[in-house]
């Protein structure tokens, strides 16, 4: 029987369930009613539920459980049909994406708050996913954002939600909680996009990994993947027992969070290829032997070698990458002569396209890179992409990264973060800079004269929304540009992204150091953002 619990609920503050759901601090999360509330606000935006599927799991962190059992509970209080749970309430991002699509769920419930640490002080989240397996679109977060501030009562069900850590089908008042392996569908999908059998040649060749997963969600997966279907050696995937505090770690693929492994890659005892995934599994770093390959070349990468696995042979319908990603894979479109499309940052804005067939690779500077195959971003879906080009190519990475820039030139290109500016000053730098983009075009900051400059509007061609405000770009004469964001995902006070990118045509330049590259262009984006003179910082947090 389910019981029904009115409660007045205590108001959300005014952060908007964005571009990847509510992320806040556990202690918010454990507020009483605070959990129920977001995920009945959502169960209220959804439309009608009745006997319909949903998805949950989530990446392992502190508090993952409990909010999985009250999940559960409400599902079926709900009018749920059924619910899927990844076994230990484990689901990395794409695989829930997989799930939701597969069994053609009404939508699905990830817990992660992705790169952010975990622990109970640290970060939590929860996001909705949708029929098509993407993130919620705008549309529905705001929707849900609407109900949270008038919801009144929430409904729940009696007892405990059946066990999770055994797979099988239970009965949980009228509705069935299925548990799954959380790998084996996944799985399934990567054997039929890739060719397995020459990536297992490329090991049996002596060819060596190391995959780095951080502690986080997708040390099964990859322990699974690599290890027992691809044959890598034992031991290549490490940090693969997911952990609800991550180890103490950002589960952060970056140079900095990731730095052990990049330092490895660096030296003479480094292994042929090297990649890491974040919190959810959604996100990849990718290392070659001395070589480090950013994500916005990885993208143009593969996308221009894509044809070598058995799902894209037949050729792509477009690339698609968000605005401040670099241009590279542009070059790429260009000279396959397919459709290139420029979206705000965030995966959900990548689902229309990839619904309507008009893309079938994104990607995005942050390290998220996927396909058609899933609607969400996917890690391990990269790393097996490269391995599968590499397998073919029977090069290294650093020769492959050679020839792709001799082919297309390079685009140099930076990221860099302040962290944890105080939420009044970062607000103001904007105001100050949104004000000053009209008297920009013909400035000259050193050799560098500006050309044009705006703030992102994204129309979608499929379903013609408008989003605006997307970020800051300042373009150059000669193609170079700085790109301005306040990021959408921290939980303690605003973080500044400052992104700079440069075109180098020529080949003989193409080995210079990235940031000594991109200097005259960090000073024109401090000269023009005043980053310094707001912040009083005199360098970034983390620079990829
Ligand atoms: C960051 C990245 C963005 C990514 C988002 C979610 O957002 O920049 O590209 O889509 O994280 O990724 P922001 O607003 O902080 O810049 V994840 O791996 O947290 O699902
Ligand atoms: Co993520």
């Amino acid at each position: 029987m389910s019981a029904v619990t009115s409660t007045p609920t205590r108001p959300y503050d005014d952060q908007k369930p964005g571009t990847s759901g509510l992320r806040k601090k556990v202690p918010v999360f454990q507020q009483e009613n605070y959990v129920e509330n977001f995920i009945q606000s959502v169960f209220d935006s959804i439309g009608e539920i009745g006997g319909r599927t949903l998805v949950i799991g989530g990446d392992g962190r502190f508090y993952n459980r409990e909010v999985i059992g009250k999940a559960i509970r409400m599902a079926a209080a709900n009018g749920f049909g059924r619910v899927i749970v990844g076994k230990g309430g484990i689901l990395s991002t794409p695989a829930a994406s997989n799930l939701i699509r597969k069994n053609k769920a009404h939508g699905g419930l990830v817990l992660s708050a992705s790169h952010n640490p975990g622990g109970p002080k640290e970060d939590f989240g929860i996001k909705y996913n949708a029929a098509n397996g993407g993130p919620a679109p705008e549309k529905l977060t705001d929707a849900i954002h609407a109900r949270t501030r008038t919801i009144d009562r929430y409904l729940i069900a009696d007892g405990d939600a059946p066990d999770i850590d055994a797979i099988g089908t239970a009965a949980f008042h009228e509705m069935a909680v299925e548990v799954v392996d959380p790998v084996a569908d996944y799985a399934a999908l990567m054997e039929e996009l890739f060719d397995f059998a020459a990536i297992k040649a490329l090991f049996a060749s002596g060819f060596t990994i190391v995959f780095d997963a951080m502690h986080a969600v997708t040390g099964p997966y990859a322990k699974e993947i690599l290890e027992g279907r691809l044959g890598a050696a034992g031991g290549s995937v490490r940090n693969f027992v997911p952990l609800e505090d991550f180890g103490g770690h950002h589960p952060d693929p970056n140079l900095v969070h990731a730095k052990d492994l990049y330092d490895l890659m660096m030296s003479s005892d480094a292994p042929d290829f090297g990649a890491a995934s974040d919190g959810d599994g959604d996100r990849n770093l990718i290392i070659g032997k001395g070589i480090f390959v950013t994500p916005s070349d990885s993208l143009a990468m593969l996308a221009a070698n894509a044809g070598c696995a058995p799902a894209y042979r037949e050729g792509l319908k477009g690339i698609a990458r968000s605005m401040p990603t670099s241009a590279a894979a542009d070059r790429v479109a260009q000279k396959l002569g397919i459709g290139m499309y420029e979206t705000p940052t965030g995966w959900k804005f990548f689902g229309n396209l990839l619904d309507a067939g008009m893309a079938t690779i994104c990607g995005e500077e942050s390290a998220g890179t996927g396909s058609d195959h899933v609607r969400e971003k996917d890690g391990l879906w990269a790393v097996l992409l490269w391995l599968n080009i590499l397998a073919v190519r029977r090069e290294s990475v650093k020769a492959i990264v050679d020839r792709h820039w001799a082919d297309y030139g390079r685009n140099y290109y930076s990221r860099h973060d302040y962290e944890d500016v105080e939420t009044g000053t970062a607000n103001a730098l904007f105001s100050e800079l949104r004000d000053a983009l009209p008297g920009l075009p013909g400035r000259s900051f050193g050799p560098l004269t500006v050309e044009k400059a705006d703030d992102f509007a994204y129309h979608d061609p499929v379903d013609g929304s408008v989003a605006e405000k997307q970020g800051v770009r300042v373009l150059f004469e000669g193609g170079s540009r700085a790109v301005f964001r306040l990021s959408g995902t921290g939980t303690s006070g605003a973080t500044i992204r400052v992104y700079v990118e440069r075109y180098e045509p020529d080949p003989s330049l193409h080995h210079v150091e990235t940031q000594e590259a991109l200097a005259d262009l960090i000073a024109a984006a401090d000269a023009i953002a005043g980053i310094r003179r707001h912040t009083g910082r005199d360098r970034p947090t983390v620079i990829t």
